[in-house]
């Protein structure tokens, strides 16, 4: 259905025009991916998956009243690359949604085009000198963009030409979500100057907490000699209103400053230039030392500062709309200005002046604290470091400095409470760190729509006005990011920056994550956005408009935090996964006993930090007194938040009325039937949606619902051991339809403990080493009948073990360990369910499962659950 574009300049029923035709540029250079991404009808999830620019068809008369009314030329005013990408973008849009096949004229005097329907784009100046009646009042900031319709001219005006290209994507959108056109009026603006993504890559092609395969910068310690990757992410970003990018870890590679290296580093700005996306770089503080030659990386020597000063100057020769400097310093082990007795303000100072003369800036990230904190020491919190190292530096730091500030206190948890050095910073620049990539939340093999908890932070009331207390709602996180202070005044400077970690794997590898990019983008630019609306705009612009399509997709995504909070840590107390290990499944104990400060504080009678100033930590403290005393209180707590703030008994009445233990027990019970629930009701949209996309997501759904049922065992084992307590619906433990593998016959394979106890049955396993196969069997002496039959294995990341499951001597099915799970042992991070449902077992029959290693994985298998077919797991 797609017009050959070579028609276009043959059209006779059109005027010429003086124009320059820009579609050949549409099938060229960067575009290329793009183009080919949307010219497929059904998207697939190949290297151009498109993610929510799919560009499906709408109806023209729902948008335009009638077809006649689509515009057909697309004028510039301008000639500028980032209008050049708006015009080709909107060209694409038109393409995929409309099947038209617009001409793209420059500088089109007016008398030429009269009567007809056209769309044009240009910045505010540019209006006003064709037009001046056309141009909008007020006038329009940097970024921001009004879109307008007035007879037969559909108006993108930009406050500047980044507007322009924001405001094309945000006409795409309209027309995506077929609302109608004819009375097109709006306007909109950022929200806060900063909108980055920082990817955690290194210059190995590798990507610290990245789920979605390898970089799309660097590949074997080289930038990629194809990028065609990066220009497309930044088309993605774009299109959200992103404006900046630091393309390496935060765990810096000096290196990657190097003369040779910052040349290949201005190849990607290069990319990223036509989309308005700035790039910028992680830096090692030591860097002066590690490539420079000095002995020191003192930030208070003025050799150190002039080193920095001419490494600046040196990146703006090459790149030089370069975005400015991401520190991580004296965290985690890296070197940082404590080592010279320096402040983080020195240090982000003498950054911040190499960078001003040339418009770059310093996020500083207040991620700083000890991990070697004695876990013996009641009143240690490492809760309280960012508000304790950061607050008292208040207002020393230089004009272009933000202070990057993970969401809470701890570190991208499920849930936590606000940071409260949000509050903490009145005299000084803040951006908000968000996670977009799920290092605490499943991984993306999980699904977790996260806007819903960014949204729990960015709307905590955190400071009152100081001029007329108590006569206004107090000032939200969203407030104080975007640089709005407590009198509302603007500080120059603020924002949100998300760490994204896409890869060469369709961006986030499960696609419906990708909704967490998108929502950061659009709350970046908008936080007053709800997430129910933000998951539909994304939902409809992916997969179309169709209704039962956008209700399911909706209802999965924005139940999907509630459910993985459920069947992972409750009421505030972490995520509970492996701290220690990948952070992927459930690990309680990780927590406990080490440096790291994520202690869950559990012991017989209860669970939970005790961070109140009356006996705890004082860690409440650190909050405005209106919130500080809603949090100090037990009564007055928020109950999602209890065990972050509280020490709590097991036997403590929640205001529900049930008990603290109970409530653990049952809401993972729930928790893990619900992530069961999501697999029909994906499988409703059979047809509906690209198969490609079907087939993936359903994999990953049913990944999750074996992994809920691990992780709501692990977690309620060991909290009955813990404390004691039985479940009062006798669950937990007790398990009727299982069968240990060490209980059945074993012909090769042997018994081993498996750490941490609670993620196999009674602590242990099989595991086939030495031979080539193994098996265990039972004799099945139950009535006869149709069985589903649940095998738990350990699927490592090496290896691809074989497993057959035999029935009375045949084979009911084989299936090999071939995901790529986080871990090599066996344990919660990789046991693995593999469900074969109606399996028709007589009495006396055989069930065997023969496993056959893989190199280092040994076929390990933890138990058979062999439930009635149709009864709940
Ligand atoms: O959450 C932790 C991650 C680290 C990360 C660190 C940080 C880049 O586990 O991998 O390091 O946070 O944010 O600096």
């Amino acid at each position: 259905m797609q017009q050959n574009p070579a028609s276009f300049s043959a059209d006779p029923g059109r005027k010429p025009l003086r124009a320059r035709f820009l579609l050949a540029g549409i099938l060229l250079g960067s575009a290329l991916l793009c183009a080919q991404a949307v010219s497929s009808a059904s998207p697939t999830l190949g290297p151009g998956y498109p993610a929510w620019l799919a560009y499906h068809p709408v109806s023209l008369e729902a948008v335009f009243a009638s077809a006649g009314n689509v515009p057909d030329t697309i004028v510039m005013l301008g000639n500028d690359a980032l209008e050049d990408s708006a015009a080709r973008e909107l060209a694409l849009g038109w393409r995929g949604m409309l099947d038209r096949v617009p001409r793209v004229a420059v500088s089109a005097p007016s008398n030429e085009i009269a009567g007809e329907s056209i769309v044009v784009l240009g910045t505010q100046a540019e209006v006003r000198a064709w037009r001046p009646a056309l141009a909008g009042e007020p006038a329009l900031g940097a970024d921001a963009y009004r879109l307008h319709r007035a007879g037969n001219v559909v108006l993108v005006e930009g406050g500047d030409a980044r507007g322009v290209l924001y405001g094309a994507f945000a006409l795409l959108r309209e027309i995506a979500q077929q609302h109608s056109l004819p009375a097109l009026n709006l306007r909109s603006q950022p929200w806060a100057a900063v909108r980055w993504t920082n990817e955690w890559d290194n210059p190995n092609g590798t990507i610290e907490r990245g789920y979605a395969g390898p970089s799309i910068f660097f590949a074997d310690g080289q930038v990629r000699a194809d990028l065609s990757r990066a220009a497309a992410y930044a088309r993605l970003l774009a299109s959200i209103g992103i404006d900046g990018c630091t393309i390496n870890n935060v765990n810096a590679d000096a290196h990657l400053l190097l003369p040779e290296n910052l040349k290949q580093i201005a190849r990607i700005a290069d990319v990223f230039r036509p989309y308005g996306v700035r790039l910028s770089l992680s830096i090692d503080s030591a860097s002066p030392m590690v490539i420079g030659g000095l002995d020191t990386f003192d930030p208070g020597n003025p050799r150190v500062a002039d080193w920095w000063r001419d490494k600046v100057d040196e990146i703006y020769r090459q790149i030089p709309d370069f975005g400015g400097f991401v520190v991580k310093a004296d965290s985690e082990g890296q070197p940082g200005p404590s080592r010279y007795g320096r402040s983080p303000a020195v240090a982000a100072n003498m950054l911040a002046q190499a960078l001003a003369p040339h418009g770059g800036i310093v996020l500083y990230r207040a991620f700083v604290y000890n991990h070697h904190l004695d876990w013996r020491d009641p009143k240690a919190d490492r809760a309280r470091a960012a508000y304790d190292i950061f607050h008292p530096l208040d207002g020393d730091f230089a004009p272009n400095v933000i202070v990057q500030i993970k969401y809470g206190p701890i570190d991208f948890q499920v849930r936590e409470p606000a940071s409260p050095l949000f509050a903490g910073l009145p005299h000084t620049n803040e951006a908000i760190e968000l996670q977009i990539t799920q290092e605490y939340t499943g991984q993306q093999r999980h699904l977790v729509y996260l806007a819903p908890l960014w949204k729990t932070i960015l709307d905590t009331g955190m400071r009152a006005s100081i001029t007329k207390p108590g006569t206004a709602p107090p000032l939200t996180v969203s407030d104080l990011v975007s640089g709005r202070d407590l009198q509302n005044q603007h500080h120059s400077l603020g924002g949100f920056v998300g760490v994204a970690g896409v890869g060469t794997d369709r961006w986030l590898g499960s696609p419906l994550a990708l909704a967490n990019l998108y929502a950061f983008g659009r709350l970046a630019w908008n936080p007053s956005l709800s997430p129910a609306a933000v998951s539909d705009e994304w939902t409809r612009l992916t997969f179309g408009n169709d209704a039962q399509v956008r209700a399911m997709v909706n209802k999965l995504e924005l139940n999907s935090w509630h459910i993985y909070e459920s069947y992972t840590g409750p009421l505030g107390l972490g995520t509970l996964t492996d701290i220690l290990g990948p952070h992927f499944g459930p690990n309680p104990q990780s927590a406990e006993g080490n440096g790291w400060g994520q202690w869950l504080r559990a012991d017989h009678q209860g669970v939970g930090m005790d961070r109140t100033v009356a006996t705890g930590t004082g860690y409440i403290g650190q909050y405005p007194a209106p919130l500080a005393r809603q949090y100090e209180s037990l009564q007055t707590c928020p109950e999602n938040l209890l065990l972050f703030l509280h020490h709590v008994p097991y036997t403590y009445r929640l205001h529900s009325g049930q008990t603290l233990i109970q409530y653990i027990y049952d809401t993972h019970y729930w928790g893990a039937q619900a992530a069961a629930a999501q697999i029909p009701a994906w499988q409703s949209l059979q047809g509906k949606v690209p198969d490609a996309i079907y087939a993936e997501v359903l994999k990953r759904l049913e990944f999750q619902a074996g992994h809920a049922i691990v992780w709501r065992d692990a977690i309620t084992k060991w909290f009955a051991k813990m404390s004691g307590i039985p479940d009062d619906q006798h669950r937990v433990g007790n398990y009727p339809h299982r069968i240990p593998a060490t209980d059945m016959t074993l012909d090769g394979y042997t018994p081993v403990d498996v750490t941490p106890w609670e993620t196999a049955s009674n602590g242990k396993a099989v595991e086939c080493t030495g031979r080539a196969e193994c098996s265990l069997s039972l004799t099945w002496n139950k009535p006869d009948g149709w069985y589903d039959i649940a095998v738990q294995f350990f699927d490592f990341r090496n290896g691809v073990s074989q497993f057959t499951l035999q029935v009375a001597g045949r084979a009911a099915d084989a299936w090999s360990a071939d995901a790529n799970l986080p871990d090599n042992r066996m344990n919660g991070n990789t046991s693995t369910r593999h469900t074969i449902d109606n399996v028709a077992l007589h009495r006396g029959d055989t069930v065997r499962l023969i496993g056959r290693p893989d190199g280092t994985e040994p076929a390990p298998v933890d138990y058979l659950e062999i439930t009635p077919s149709g009864q709940q797991k």
